[in-house]
This record gives C-alpha cells, sequence and structure tokens, in this order.
C-alpha cells in the first residue's frame, strides 16, 4: 500500500473494490469535516461525485470516541468503504490515507482523461498518531511567502498528517503580520531595500526591494482553511532579539539611549544581530497592544513569542535597561529577559492561552506555564521536561530543514552540515534518557525551515521535500529506535511517495540530486 507515514496496523487481503462514478457519502455526527473536503478537494481531483444513488455505493464516514484522540479504522470491502475516526480529526485522516489508496492521481487537482475508474484495496487498517504536535515551522520573514503559497503548505502538511504550522512572522529582515494600531510594521518593517545573497561572508547583495505582508484577514483566512484541515496555526511574534524590523518602523521600541534606532535599516542580511528591543514598560505596552490584536486572528492555544538569540551588549550598555532591571529585581540581563519572557507567559495565561519560546527561555529561569521548542539540540528539552514543562523537539541537527542534503556542487546554498532523507528518518524526538514520566511532557516534534537563503516557493520546496514527509513519519508512526529503523523500507514506499509529490506540484529534490 506504500502508506506515508506507515500506519499502525494494516491487512490487505487481495482484490480491488471500485469506487465508482457516484459514491453517496453517509456523514455521522461529527464527521462533517472530512465529508466538506472529500467532496471540495477530493472530488474535483478524482472526478468522483459524492452524491449517488440512496441505494449505490457508500462511503461511510463516522465517528466513535472509543478509538481515541486523531485514531481512525478504515476498511474497504467489495461493497463499501466506512471511514471511523475517534474524533473529528480522526476521521480527516482516514481520509488522506483514501486519497493515498486511489493511487498519485488522487493528488492532482483534476483527473486526467481515464484516470477512472478509481479503485481501493480491499484492506482493514487501524492507525493512530504517537503525536499530537506533528509540527512545520515556516519562516515567512526573512523571505516573505505569499498567501497563496501558505495555503499550498497547508495542502501539503494535511497529506503527510501534519497537524500544526508554527508561522514565524517577523524578525530583524521582516515584519508580516498587519497590526491596525501600528500600520508602519508592515509599511515599513515589512520590506527592505535589498538582501544579502547566499551565506554570510558573501559581499553580494541583490540590490532590489523584498517584502510582503498579510492583512488580518488573509490570516483569517489561512486560520480557517488550515481549521478545515485539522491543522493549528501557532504564530510566532519573536522578541526581545530578531526584532530590528520592528525597530526601523518604531525606533523607540530600540535601544536608543545607546544606538541612533532611527537610523536602523530593516536588515538586509543574516546573522544574530546586536539591535534587540529595549526592555522597557512601553515595549511591554506596545507588544501588548500587538498580541490583543493577534490573538483574536489565532484562536489557538499556543502563542510562539520566540526568545532567541538575543544578544545582551546593549542591555549592559543601556542606563534605561539597568534601571529596570534594578526595578524589577532581576539581577542582570539574563534575568531581566527571563522577566520579560514571564511577564508575557502570565499575560497570555491570563487570556487562556499558554505560551511557547525556543530554549533560551531556560536561561534566568522559566515561566511556569511555558512550553519550549528545543532546537539547540536535546539538552534545553531535556531540562524543560526534567522541570515539568511541555517539549516540542526540532534539534537544529536532525530538523533544521535549511541545512543542505548533500555536498555536491549543483546543490543550492549549502548551509551548515549535510542532513539527508536517511537522516531525519532517523531522528528520535525523545531521548532515551527521559524517564518514562519525563517522556509525557515531549508532547510532540516539529521540522523548522529558515528562509535566508530559500528566497522562492522553489527554493522552500527544495529543502522541505522530500525530509517532511520523514519527519512526518517520525511524528506519527510507532517507530523502533533509530538504529533499528526500516531505511530500505521507507524508501520503498518514498517511490510511490514521489510520484504523490510529482502530482501535488512539488519541486522535491529528486533522490538522485538536483535536476539539471
Ligand atoms: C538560528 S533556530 C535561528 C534562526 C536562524 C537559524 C538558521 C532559531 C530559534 N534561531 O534565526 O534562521 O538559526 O539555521
Amino acid at each position: 500500500m506504500d502508506l506515508i507515514p506507515r500506519v499502525r496496523r494494516g491487512q490487505v487481503a487481495g482484490g480491488r473494490a471500485e469506487l465508482g462514478a457516484g459514491p453517496r457519502l453517509v456523514v455521522g455526527a461529527g464527521a462533517e469535516g472530512a465529508a466538506r473536503w472529500m467532496r471540495t478537494v477530493l472530488a474535483p481531483a478524482t472526478g468522483v461525485e459524492f452524491d449517488g444513488e440512496p441505494d449505490g455505493p457508500a462511503v461511510h464516514l463516522a465517528v466513535d470516541e472509543a478509538l481515541g484522540r486523531e485514531a481512525y479504522r478504515l476498511t474497504v470491502t467489495p461493497g463499501g468503504v466506512r471511514l471511523t475516526g475517534g474524533d473529528a480529526a480522526g476521521v480527516f485522516w482516514a481520509a488522506q490515507t483514501m486519497r493515498q489508496l486511489l493511487g498519485p492521481g488522487a493528488f492532482r487537482k483534476a483527473p486526467l482523461p481515464g484516470a477512472a475508474p478509481w479503485t481501493l484495496p480491499v484492506c482493514d487498517i487501524e492507525d493512530r498518531p504517537r503525536f499530537h504536535w506533528r509540527g512545520f515551522m515556516l519562516d515567512v520573514a526573512r523571505h516573505f511567502m505569499p498567501k497563496d503559497g501558505v495555503l499550498r503548505h497547508l495542502d501539503l502538511m494535511a497529506a503527510h498528517k501534519l497537524n500544526v504550522l508554527h508561522l514565524h512572522l517577523t524578525d530583524d529582515q521582516g515584519w508580516r503580520p498587519e497590526i491596525a494600531r501600528y500600520p508602519r510594521l508592515t509599511e515599513v518593517g515589512g520590506w527592505r531595500h535589498r538582501t544579502k545573497v547566499g551565506l554570510r561572508e558573501s559581499p553580494l547583495w541583490d540590490e532590489r526591494p523584498h517584502g510582503g505582508c498579510y492583512s488580518q484577514d488573509d490570516l483569517r483566512e489561512i486560520v480557517a482553511y488550515a481549521a478545515a484541515r485539522f491543522i493549528t496555526v501557532v504564530p510566532e511574534i519573536d522578541i526581545p532579539g530578531h526584532s530590528q524590523a520592528a525597530i526601523a518602523a518604531y525606533p523607540e521600541l530600540g535601544n536608543a539611549d545607546v544606538v541612533d534606532t532611527a537610523a536602523l535599516p530593516v536588515l538586509d542580511h543574516w546573522g544574530v544581530n546586536p539591535n534587540v528591543l529595549a526592555p522597557t514598560e512601553a515595549t511591554v505596552r506596545f507588544y501588548e497592544n500587538v498580541l490583543t490584536e493577534l490573538l483574536d486572528v489565532f484562536p489557538g492555544t499556543f502563542f510562539h513569542i520566540g526568545g532567541d538569540e538575543c544578544p545582551k551588549e546593549q542591555w549592559r550598555a543601556s542606563p534605561a535597561a539597568q534601571a529596570r532591571i534594578a526595578e524589577l529585581g532581576a539581577g542582570d540581563e539574563d534575568g531581566l529577559q527571563s522577566a520579560l519572557i514571564r511577564h508575557f507567559d502570565r499575560w497570555l495565561a491570563d487570556r487562556g492561552r499558554r505560551l511557547i519560546g525556543w530554549d533560551e527561555i531556560l536561561e534566568g529561569g522559566l515561566a511556569q506555564g511555558a512550553a519550549v521548542s528545543s532546537w539547540r539540540g536535546y539538552a534545553g528539552g531535556v531540562a524543560a521536561a526534567r522541570a515539568g514543562h511541555d517539549v516540542v523537539m526540532c534539534p537544529q541537527s536532525q530538523v533544521y530543514l535549511d541545512w543542505r542534503q548533500a555536498d555536491g556542487p549543483d546543490e543550492p546554498v549549502p548551509i551548515s552540515h549535510v542532513r539527508t532523507l536517511e537522516d531525519v528518518y532517523r531522528f528520535e524526538p525523545v531521548p532515551a534518557e527521559l524517564t518514562a514520566a519525563e517522556a509525557e511532557h515531549v508532547i510532540g516534534t516539529q521540522a523548522n525551515v529558515w528562509t535566508e537563503v530559500l528566497d522562492s516557493p522553489r527554493a522552500v520546496d527544495y529543502a522541505v521535500y522530500p525530509r517532511l514527509a520523514a519527519l512526518a513519519e517520525v511524528a506519527w508512526s510507532q517507530l523502533p529506535p533509530p538504529a533499528e529503523r526500516d531505511w530500505p523500507d521507507f524508501e520503498a514506499r518514498m517511490g510511490t511517495h514521489y510520484a504523490r509529490l510529482d502530482a501535488l506540484g512539488v519541486e522535491y529534490r529528486p533522490p538522485g540530486g538536483p535536476r539539471p
């Protein structure tokens, strides 16, 4: 059946069942979401209308809570198809499996001539995810991804049973979400005049403007499109580092007593940047106002507040920052960052939300309800889990999809170390050193794609696929420890999966290397 991600249990009886031109959908309570997706996505892809006669063949969609969260059972008999989910999401994941069973052609936007009749193998599948946070982080700050591109990634995620889109919305090089109260964030902070080409040591700039933003309606549309695919969008507003685009728009947000913040442009090159936010009361109020608008747009529980790579030199030199350290009794600069994160942890908790941040938020003491994205390896995640905090494991050495996939001269800009499809397949999100109780705090995993040198949707596709398919299997399937993973089996299933990606129009890295 060549399913990706691999299912928990699947039995093939032999023989195929024909779907027919017009099976009717029999939709039980709670299964309407999957039914809507079948009518709006699967029907145009296959030409199969799901509006057949009452006595004709049927596809049954139902919820049976006994199966459990996100779990499903899919049975195909010569007489019909039955998709049962433990919840609405489970039925939807069953529909995704059904699409794979129909064949690569079912991943197109319209059927090829002669594609019908569509058939399914007679089978019985029981499946459920290992983690409920199966994520993909897309950096739309370094290079803007137009809205349609984001929607397309949501479709690709759904096909891989991924359910969290972490949108890195702001950074030194760009501010993307419209904030009504502070229009300069996107008007000024959304554009840079030029961009450094290639790696840090490159002396070249492209000498043309780059930018873009999402209106709040665009973001609401992204959230709704994601929700229709049982995907939650986790927005990230990165503070107090990675904030120069905001400072370019509103210079008072920077450490104006140390540097001429009015002269700071939206950053046009890459790396860790010393121009960070001023840790003042006024900055805190500003970001509370920003978050207030965004909480209305993003209904999910988690809000990502960044917290990574905040050099403290300006705070050390700034009388205003030092006064704030004294006022708060924060001790030192790390304590001040910690106090800032604690403030937003409480602020979000008061509004029924939870804070998540990069593992630097552990420094100086972690806010009580905060969750951690462990990126600098496993250590931050291990420490956080031991202290009872929830963790999303995304160590850069394993699942940073901007890292290069091979060493050949034809590869795109060679970021960091080589990480192959097999390396990602052998990634284990739960370190063996955690006890079972501690491991419960690893709520999931995600792959991150940073877009400093990924300047087009094609370049992003090349970096992300096929490796995100391996991450999806790691996040969904119950796999043995890394050394015992059946890589040849995965590779063989990928043979079919490439045909699905082709039908979807994904410009993945072919197994043999870059296309000529
Ligand atoms: C570190 S990962 C960063 C990003 C860069 C990335 C490049 C993280 C939280 N911060 O700002 O884009 O490295 O791989």
